[in-house]
């Protein structure tokens, strides 16, 4: 099993995917294009190599997912415009410093039309909904600058009604809670300044509680440990400010357990195959803990054991799930240190 992060062979897995469009595997995923080019760019920066991908082909791909009569982005050209892929889109966008490209009033058009009476958010025309897309709402319209447009008392009035006994969230009213509802919604709170609504004691137990010997988080009880929590359960941890609460170096392990460390890539538990989704996932997990030991510690040698090998990481805002540093630079980071 591998002791370190295999970032050139990450590196690698990631540039390979967009190479293999014979594969059926590429053409199961178009839906989910815009959304893997999003999670590969990411990870790329964590690891410091946003260059890796080459961005005018990237930016036109991104523009090529436009539909023109939403007046938002599908997942992949000729695609119908759903609020996901319009955030990914967005997301991109904004890591490549190519906003300009974008026609901000017609997207926020078509994002506020998604939201229904009850206050909770539709993906697309079709109707589907979930607290999932209102975190998509919530963050596309802050990364434009255009948040003041939403009604923030009926956004946030429908993710309370979403809270359960136990201080998680789930994907509608009466849903169960989940880590990654818990993640949508927190984050979501988090950028409209509600955290008020949430009963941090009992989430942060339970988010805690999603931690098994194995060092892996699982994203419910009884559930099998999964990479992604580690993203999902301490992203939502680092907003409350009770990352500590969490193993550092057992979540550590148990993530890089799943590396592939012939073909690169990172599954969701050891011996699974790989996919960019718990790629981005796992390498996210890493530097969620740097932030937190480097602020609490002056010397690096209380530092926990598997961190150090981790210099070159860079941070990952846990609102937005970008770069810190770009969030910073568009003026969005709050304070999320312990
Ligand atoms: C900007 C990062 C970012 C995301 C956009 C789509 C979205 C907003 C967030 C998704 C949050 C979420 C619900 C994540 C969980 C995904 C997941 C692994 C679901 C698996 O659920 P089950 O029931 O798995 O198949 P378990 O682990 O419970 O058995
Ligand atoms: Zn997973």
């Amino acid at each position: 099993m591998s002791t370190h992060l295999l970032v050139p062979l990450h590196v690698k897995y990631i540039q390979g995917l967009g190479e293999n469009k014979d594969d059926l595997a590429y053409h199961l995923t178009a839906h989910l294009r815009l959304n893997a080019i999003y999670w590969g760019l990411t990870a790329l920066s964590i690891v410091n190599h946003q260059d890796a991908l080459d961005r005018d082909e990237m930016i036109e791909f991104v523009m090529g997912c436009w539909d023109e009569e939403a007046g938002a982005f599908g997942a992949h050209p000729n695609h119908d415009a759903h609020i996901l892929a319009t955030l990914s889109a967005i997301q991109i966008l904004v890591m490549q410093d190519a906003l300009d490209r974008l026609d901000v009033p017609k997207v926020v058009k078509f994002i506020l039309s998604l939201q229904q009476p009850s206050g909770v958010f539709a993906g697309d025309s079709f109707g589907e909904i979930d607290t999932r897309f209102s975190y998509c709402a919530v963050s596309a319209l802050s990364l434009l600058g255009r948040l003041h447009e939403l009604d923030i008392e009926k956004t946030t009035n429908y993710i309370i009604q979403c809270r359960n006994f136990d201080g998680g969230f789930g994907s509608c009213v009466g849903a169960e809670s989940h880590a990654g509802q818990v993640w949508v919604c927190v984050a979501a709170l988090a950028i409209m300044d509600r955290l008020d609504v949430v009963d941090v004691p009992t989430l942060a137990w339970w988010l805690a509680e999603r931690q098994l010997p194995s060092g892996g988080l699982n994203g419910r009880p009884e559930k099998l440990p999964d990479v992604c929590y580690s993203h999902w359960a301490l992203s939502s941890l680092a907003i409350l400010k009770k990352l500590s609460w969490i193993d550092a170096d057992r979540t550590i392990s148990f993530i890089l357990s799943a590396q592939d460390s012939e073909g690169g890539g990172i599954a969701d538990r050891a011996g699974d195959m790989v996919d960019v989704f718990h790629t981005v996932f796992g390498i996210a997990g890493i530097p969620s803990f740097l932030s937190l030991f480097l602020n609490v510690c002056e010397a690096h040698h209380c530092l926990g054991l598997s961190l150090l090998g981790y210099p070159d990481l860079l941070d990952l805002d846990p609102v937005y799930c970008m770069p810190a540093a770009t969030i910073e630079k568009i003026g969005l980071r709050k304070d999320w240190q312990a």
